[in-house]
């Protein structure tokens, strides 16, 4: 016999565009959920060309295809748990949400609201930040960094008070819970403050000292819906992906002349030379 592991059949989604560069996007998302061992399937709604430097062009697919790909799968394969990533215009943002909408009973949905790529490119315009914020009461959790929930919220912050506060008013916009993330905090901590209906919680990790951070906000919020899908409460999801994105970050990859990816296979392997 074998000693492959075994494990229960879990799936999970993105919804999300693509990254040519392989370390964010569609392809952080799916490096991801195989890496918990996750089953990953995936609804592409635009496709960018971009490496560690620039993003040099973003088209998006139509809307009736986005809603064909949501219908290829949940008609026949199933999904456990949804990650929304990069949607890219208002059109599919509101083709993902209806079709979402829809769904009775709809699998928890782990939003993260990328406007910003680590490159410094700006995704969104303010109609498809309006028309993301629409899919907040579609989420179990919404994922934004500290520039996105104060676009997100118009708020400053920079205090723990500050973070309960923007992370309530994302939730009064109707998400079920918040992860406001503090990687852009400086500091010698990574702080992130989860605010839900029960209150909050702080997770804290020793800052990973790296300039490879392409597609860690990508990274953790599919690792959540991973964990989510693999039968995790939501704090217990959020712990393990946050512990994954260190150790991914810890072994990141010095590929290309900007921010490098993560190696989203570290428990497996790391690279190196061969001595
Ligand atoms: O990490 C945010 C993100 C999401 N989706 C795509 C991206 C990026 C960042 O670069 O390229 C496609």
């Amino acid at each position: 016999m074998s000693d492959v592991p075994i494990l229960p059949l879990t799936k999970a989604l993105t919804i999300a565009t693509s990254d040519s560069g392989g370390g964010a996007g569609i392809q952080a998302d799916l490096k991801t959920f195989a890496a918990f061992g996750v089953f990953g399937l995936s609804v592409v709604s635009g496709v960018s060309a971009q490496n560690t430097v620039a993003v040099t062009g973003l088209e998006c697919l139509s809307p009736g295809l986005v809603t064909l790909q949501l219908e290829a799968v949940f008609s026949d394969i199933g999904v456990d748990t949804v990650k929304i990533g990069l949607l890219g215009n208002p059109e599919n943002a509101r083709a993902a949400g209806a079709f979402l909408a829809r769904l009775s009973p709809r699998p928890d949905v782990v939003l993260d609201p990328v406007m910003v790529s680590a490159s410094g490119h700006a995704f969104l315009d303010r109609e498809s930040v309006e028309a993301v914020r629409e899919l907040f009461p579609l989420a179990t959790l919404v994922t934004p960094n500290i520039p996105e929930a104060e676009a997100l919220t118009g708020l400053k912050i920079k205090t723990e008070d500050d973070y309960v506060r923007a992370g309530e008013k994302i939730m009064e916009m109707g998400a079920g819970q918040v992860l406001i993330k503090g990687g852009h905090s400086g500091g010698t901590k990574s702080d992130d403050l989860l605010v839900g209906p029960q209150g909050v919680h702080w997770f804290t990790v020793e800052r990973v000292r790296t300039r490879n951070n392409h597609g860690t906000g990508c990274t953790l919020s599919s690792a959540v819906a991973a964990c989510l899908a693999r039968g995790e409460d939501l704090e217990g999801a959020v712990r393990l992906a946050k512990t994954y994105v260190a150790g991914a970050m810890e072994a990141s990859v010095d590929l290309g002349r900007g921010p490098g990816p993560l190696n989203h296979f570290f428990p497996y392997y790391v690279y190196g030379k061969l001595s």
